[in-house]
């Protein structure tokens, strides 16, 4: 009996110990920690110490003391501590142990660590396509035949019959419709990723049908959304709202949908959208391929027009789901902030002073900037436009007062990061559908105002909510499919979850958090009264927490590709970007050059460069670089360089190569004459 007694108190000790075990955590960032940039992670295990262990040695590397993060964090319910390892710049992999016990995943330091997680984020848009095969050379197990080749008939609501041409363009999300209101800020969070940062987003590699063509992949797989979205335009230059069926596609692979697709009304969110985002185009566009910039620009013109000749909400109210259709909606009643947005992008592209008197003329309505952009309101993307603007005829005093209100705006946002457990700038209350994108948008606003200020607070509030979604939350989870140690599993992604491969489709972020319970299962397992940033479930069912969708994946490929691009380069007294760590030769477009293509480089070593060209047959047919050169970035225009140098013979196919020190590489090039 007393035996008895024994065993069973032991049983109920290592019963305890485990819940503990379980319940004991330490987040980290599961992509890894990029070397020279802050490094943050937290627990909810009260310790004095925490250790940075050697996974392939077990040799401790740095001890530091836990901080108390927050008790009782109201977003969580949780008591965090956080630790600060930032002063160990070691590549290698490591884990966590804090007390006794309780370790991390084991993670990596090295200035690459977001290499993986950006490129996935980017070709997660790539498996979005429609319209087209998804061949096994560039999907892998995730190949597809092409579908919905027949997008799409109008629908009986509209006046208008037969058929238009609609098909290409993305997936919106776990669903297969197509919707112009969500196109319009993904398109344009992505093309001002490229625009901002040219140089971190330049990549041609991520093994897309485009890639190695010259030209950056994101801008490749943004005109994949182009050239959909111009199908979308009536000859009046409004814009079709959608296309999708009347009811959400059963859970099939694409190609496997069946059932009539259709356009639904013109409407002016859309159209403004679509006005914008199609003259930021014609902008980036325009170095890159004249007719299709050409083609951009009179599209927004043309939908400028019809802005013009309409002045009022079109549907009247904003548009609705006619009877008998329940696919997404993007209802917005406020179509001011579209127009602006158009406005501010139409007079970056072209100088007209229409563009900048109405900008300036609407611009302070509502206020500056006091709200994070989404789909419903892009107003920030027309401030942030205007505030970075190259016209010379922009006013100064309209930009300093953008600028002052986008760094009170992010002043507030840094201050929320300190009354969140895990330095997350949304509050409880503000866990809505889709809340993790709403944490990265607040990111790109951090990362802007970081890039007018240069003041770190905001660069490293905005790396927290990037650390946020890939594991420094209560759910010790990466919201991006494919990376981490532990990733979402069961996205409400069709395609992930129809064809019978556990593994969901990589680079996907899933919605997170939504505190108000906007599906049946979120209902069933949490309450009113359940900490906001707990009400989420790695479950098909949630599509209100863990649904992907295109607008969410733009911000997070604009912050993890802006830090990616900070870890290619090393710190120091100056700050970040000074000096590279690495050496690369740019893979310049456009091919064929043109007298206004840039040659750029970095280099992490000061001393005798050489930048040559070759011919097919490895015979030197210019030199345009031969000198001492310093540690750094470097730009040159190819025209100038050439034409004081040896002449290139004739048209063709030539190599360009630089040498620095012991570093070499080489890209090709395609030379007209
Ligand atoms: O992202 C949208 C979210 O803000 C709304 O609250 C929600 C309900 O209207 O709709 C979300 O968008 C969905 C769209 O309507 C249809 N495709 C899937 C989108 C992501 O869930
Ligand atoms: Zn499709």
């Amino acid at each position: 009996m007393e035996k008895y007694f024994h065993s069973s108190i032991y049983f109920i000790c290592i019963l305890l110990l485990y819940l503990n075990k379980m319940s004991a955590q330490v987040y980290i960032n599961q992509a890894g920690y990029l070397n020279n940039l802050p490094k943050i992670f937290y627990t909810n295990v009260a310790a004095d110490s925490f250790y940075i262990v050697e996974a392939s040695t077990n040799n401790i590397l740095f001890r530091d003391e836990l901080i108390l993060s927050i008790s009782n964090d109201p977003a969580t319910g949780l008591t965090l501590y956080r630790g600060d390892f930032s002063s160990l710049q070691r590549d290698g992999n490591y884990f966590i142990r804090v007390g006794n016990v309780d370790s991390s995943f084991v993670f990596n330091i090295s200035q690459n660590s977001f290499d993986d997680a950006y490129k996935k984020s980017l070709k997660g848009f790539y498996f979005q396509r429609c319209g087209s095969a998804l061949i096994s050379t560039y999907a892998g197990v995730y190949n597809h035949p092409a579908c919905h080749l027949s997008d799409a008939a109008f629908h009986s609501s509209i006046g208008e019959t037969g058929q238009k041409q609609t098909t290409g363009g993305w997936h919106d999300a776990g669903d297969y419709g197509k919707y112009v209101v969500n196109a319009g800020i993904t398109v344009g969070t992505l093309l001002m990723a490229y625009e901002m940062f040219p140089v971190k987003f330049d990549q041609d590699n991520l093994n897309i049908p485009e890639s190695g063509n010259g030209v950056p992949d994101i801008l490749d797989e943004v005109r994949y959304e182009l050239e959909w979205l111009l199908k979308m335009q009536n000859a009046n230059g409004g814009v079709y709202f959608k296309v999708t069926k009347e009811q959400f596609e059963s859970i099939v692979l694409p190609n496997n949908d069946s059932g009539t697709r259709y356009i639904y009304a013109i409407s002016s969110t859309a159209t403004g959208d679509f006005a914008a985002i199609m003259a930021r185009a014609g902008r980036i566009f325009k170095s890159i391929d004249t007719s299709f910039s050409n083609k951009c620009l009179n599209a927004s013109l043309l939908a400028w027009n019809y802005l013009t000749s309409n002045p009022t909400i079109i549907p009247a109210g904003g548009f609705k789901n006619p009877t008998g259709t329940v696919t997404g909606e993007y209802g917005d009643g406020n179509d001011s902030d579209e127009r602006l947005w158009a406005a501010a992008e139409i007079y970056s592209t072209t100088g007209d002073a229409i563009y900048k008197s109405y900008f300036e003329s609407h611009y302070t309505s509502g206020g500056i900037i006091n709200s994070t952009m989404g789909w419903p309101n892009v107003k920030d993307l027309a401030q942030l436009t205007y505030l970075t603007c190259n016209q010379s005829s922009a006013s100064t005093s309209v930009k300093s007062q953008i600028k002052n209100s986008l760094i009170s705006y992010c002043n507030g946002l840094v201050n929320r990061t300190t009354a969140n457990g895990f330095g997350v700038a949304i509050n409880p209350g503000e866990y809505y559908w889709g809340s993790n994108a709403d944490v990265l948008n607040k990111a790109v606003l951090l990362i802007y105002t970081y890039e007018q200020t240069k003041n770190n607070n905001y660069y490293d509030a905005a790396l927290m909510q990037l650390n946020y979604i890939l594991g420094t939350n209560a759910h010790n989870l990466s919201f991006v499919t494919g990376v981490g140690n532990k990733s979402v599993m069961h996205p409400h992604h069709r395609p992930s979850w129809a064809d019978g491969i556990i593994a969901p489709v990589p680079g996907l972020l899933a919605g997170g958090p939504d505190q108000y319970l906007d599906d049946a299962i979120l209902k069933a397992n949490f309450t009113s009264s359940t900490p906001p940033a707990l009400c989420y479930l790695d479950n098909n069912d949630s599509y209100a927490s863990n649904e992907i969708a295109i607008n969410w994946n733009a911000p997070l490929v604009f912050v993890l590709g802006y830090f990616n691009g900070d870890g290619l380069t090393s710190v120091n007294d100056q700050g970040f970007n000074s000096v590279p760590q690495k050496f690369e030769l740019d893979q310049n477009y456009p091919n064929p050059f043109n007298p206004s293509t840039k040659i750029n480089w970095q280099s992490p070593v000061g001393g005798h460069q050489t930048l040559k060209v070759y011919d097919v047959l490895g015979n030197e047919v210019a030199t345009l670089v031969d000198e001492y050169r310093e540690a750094g970035r470097y730009e040159i225009d190819f025209n100038v360089a050439q034409s004081a140098a040896v002449d290139i013979p004739a048209s063709g196919v030539y190599f360009y190569r630089l040498q620095a020190e012991e570093f070499v590489q080489t890209k090709k090039m395609i030379y007209l004459k």
